[in-house]
């Protein structure tokens, strides 16, 4: 039996946190698109070749979450990406859920797929070198109406479905309940939701004893709506976050990583140092770092626009923020 605490703790290195680049296809095209690059199989590949294969990734990098497509492609060096990951001491992990649907009693929300065919997968995905896996449920707020109790629940039930058939595996789960960043809620109203949703999530965690030590928590920060005018302060979110988050989670677990959920590269590191901060003021119990796409990919994109000759100057700026978000963790 695979030992997975000291596996699930290797994530929280020191100075080290992770890059999660498991955007689906649909996801990649878009965000591709946004950019003006033309999407293809291909163009997917030299996107990952883009932040896997810039020199040094490892001094701040503990993990990397990739997308299924992705674990069976070679980078430009001609090695497996799991592979190169690996040997330069960055765990391969996997996205293994399969998106969302609408429900049917309450079509604004969504639930997450991706449990019929998932020991199969998982299997297939330890053989290619995944270390690590990840589950995304989405909730929206929309004023006191959503989320609903029971779309929360709905998607806990299937997180903590997805944690045991993956500890099963002798993989490490990563559990995501994202709590949305569109829409005109408050900061506060994001924080009494993310513990709405992290308490239940661990009251049914408990109910199909799932192993807590092994597990690791994503979640996004508390922060005003992105439709509100409210500019919350790095202090603000930290105190708030931080409330949200000993208020709900148990002391067990391997530890915490923040999504950045649309915040700009600046405000997403700028915030997670304070939440850090704040993590110490309040003997916070568990390890904390960061699990960003969009924050630590935005800045390199813009510059690369898909060209070959523009690959050195967008790596350097991911290498930066990079340094700049680990530097956070030290704050
Ligand atoms: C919330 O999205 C996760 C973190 O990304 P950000 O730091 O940009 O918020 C991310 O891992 C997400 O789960 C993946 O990009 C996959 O998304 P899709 O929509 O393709 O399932």
């Amino acid at each position: 039996m695979t030992d997975l605490v000291p596996i699930a703790r290797s994530l929280f290195a020191e100075g080290k946190g992770i890059l999660a680049a498991d955007e689906s296809v649909h996801t990649a095209t878009a965000r591709l698109a946004s950019y003006g690059i033309p999407t293809s199989a291909e163009m997917r590949r030299k996107y990952r070749d883009l932040f896997f294969g810039a020199e040094g990734i490892e001094q701040f990098l503990s993990g990397v979450i990739l997308f299924s497509e992705t674990l069976r492609e070679k980078g430009n060096d001609k090695k497996l990406f799991p592979k190169s990951l690996a040997a330069r001491g960055i765990l391969p992990g996997v996205k293994v859920d399969l998106g969302t649907e609408p429900i049917s009693t309450s079509p604004e929300e969504l639930i997450t797929q991706g449990l019929l065919d998932l020991p199969e997968r998982l299997a297939e995905y330890k053989k290619q070198g995944a270390a690590f896996t990840k589950w995304r449920a989405v909730i929206r707020i929309d004023g006191d109406q959503l989320p609903t109790a029971s779309a929360i629940h709905e998607n806990a039930k299937r997180l903590a479905q997805y944690a045991k058939e993956v500890q099963t595996a002798g993989l490490v789960p990563i559990l995501e309940p994202e709590v949305l960043l569109e829409g005109k809620h408050s900061r506060a109203r994001a924080r009494a939701v993310i513990k709405e949703a992290l308490t239940t999530l661990f009251s049914v965690l408990e109910e199909q004893s799932v192993d807590r030590a092994s597990l690791v928590v994503k979640t996004s920060m508390a922060l005003s709506g992105s439709e509100s005018p409210r500019k919350d302060t790095p202090e603000e979110v930290a105190e708030d976050t931080l409330a949200a988050l000993m208020e709900s989670v148990p002391r067990q677990v391997a530890g915490i990583v923040f999504l950045s959920g649309g915040q700009s590269p600046d405000q997403a590191t700028d915030n997670l140092g304070a939440i850090i901060r704040r993590a110490r003021e309040v003997s916070a119990p568990w390890p904390l770092t960061f699990s960003y796409a969009r924050a630590l990919q935005d800045e390199a994109l813009e510059l690369w626009k898909g060209k070959e000759e523009n690959v050195p100057a967008a790596r350097a700026a991911y290498l930066d923020r990079l340094a700049k978000v680990s530097a956070a963790l030290a704050a």
